[in-house]
């Protein structure tokens, strides 16, 4: 009998489909015709399956609202981008490039700073205007108490995932899966110290797969060391940055990058200190290194 049902966890060729009518969990394999089309199917995918016997057969994937490659999942609404102040070193440059995919998805980002514990009370004081900087001028909801899992900010977190797909996503190291346990304390995942000779993470977590918190589906994912751009366009970019989306329309020309563009409003605010130096930056590296993919083919 063909049903309806989530992925929420993938193993090893197997997927654990949530059964849309009955909640039940009901193990499956993708047919065969989907390796052949290339298609793979992801956790968070709604999908059509067969279960007769033990083991039931995805059917169809049905229609994708998004799907993010690292980490791999679809039909997200909202990401949780883990950021460490330290173990591994903050990076405005990461952060930002981590928020350009988000928002290249359509997807709702959240900064959620981990690790304050790590830094002086003047590098942290530093880092949190920073962070707050991305609340004032982007509108990002910036979650970076000086106590990073304090109960209050846990709890104000834990809020914003009723009725959503909520991903987990940032640098291996920055403490996903030692916040998710902070979050739901039977979740017990595993967590691991990050490598002290080279600053990063062991990928701890190896595989996507979502939990019910708090009336949302949650996932905990494997973290990255680094992540690129290869599937945003040129001219698109400069859309993928909240704050300057909301000058662009007072820039002389449709279209402006806000580079050398005479009378650019994004230019002019960055100069009256309404958009972070720091962002311009980054996006002017990213435009450049966005150009330097296309010389290569
Ligand atoms: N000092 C300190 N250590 C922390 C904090 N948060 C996490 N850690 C430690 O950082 C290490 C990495 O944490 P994980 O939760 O495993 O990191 P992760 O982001 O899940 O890493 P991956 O699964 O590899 O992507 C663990 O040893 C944690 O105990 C924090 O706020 N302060
Ligand atoms: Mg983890
Ligand atoms: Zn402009």
């Amino acid at each position: 009998m063909e049903k309806t049902g989530r992925i929420i966890k993938s193993i090893s060729g197997f997927y654990d489909v949530l059964d849309d009518e009955s909640n039940v969990l009901v193990r499956t394999r993708a047919r065969g015709n989907f390796r052949k089309r290339k298609i793979k199917p992801l956790v968070g995918d709604k999908v059509s399956f067969d279960s007769t016997g033990d083991l039931g057969y995805i059917l169809e994937i049905l229609p994708r609202e998004n799907s993010l490659v690292r980490p791999p999942i679809a039909n997200v609404d909202q990401a949780i981008v883990v950021t460490s102040a330290a173990e591994p070193n903050f990076s405005s440059n990461l952060l930002d490039k981590i928020l350009v995919n988000i928002e290249h998805n359509e997807i709702e980002p959240v900064i959620y700073l981990t690790k304050a514990d790590l830094l002086s009370d003047e590098q942290y004081a530093e880092l949190k205007t920073t962070l707050m900087g991305y609340h004032e001028h982007a509108d990002y909801q910036v979650f970076c108490d000086r106590d990073s899992y304090n109960d209050q900010q846990v709890s104000k977190l834990k809020a914003t995932f009723a009725d959503k797909v909520t991903v987990f996503t940032g640098q291996s190291g920055a403490g996903k899966s030692t916040l998710l346990n902070h979050i739901d304390h039977d979740l017990g995942l595993a967590t691991a110290e990050i490598s002290q000779t080279l600053n990063r993470g062991k990928h701890t977590t190896r595989q996507v797969s979502l939990f019910d918190i708090e009336g949302g589906l949650v996932a905990d994912t494997p973290g990255f060391s680094s992540i690129d751009l290869q599937n945003i366009p040129a001219e698109e970019l400069p859309k993928l940055f909240p704050e300057f989306l909301k000058y662009s329309d007072m820039c002389q020309f449709r279209g402006c990058r806000h580079v050398n563009e005479p009378n650019c409003a994004v230019k002019e605010k960055l100069s009256e200190g309404q958009i972070m130096q720091s962002r311009y930056d980054n996006y002017l590296y990213f435009l450049n290194e966005i150009n330097s993919y296309k010389k290569r083919y």
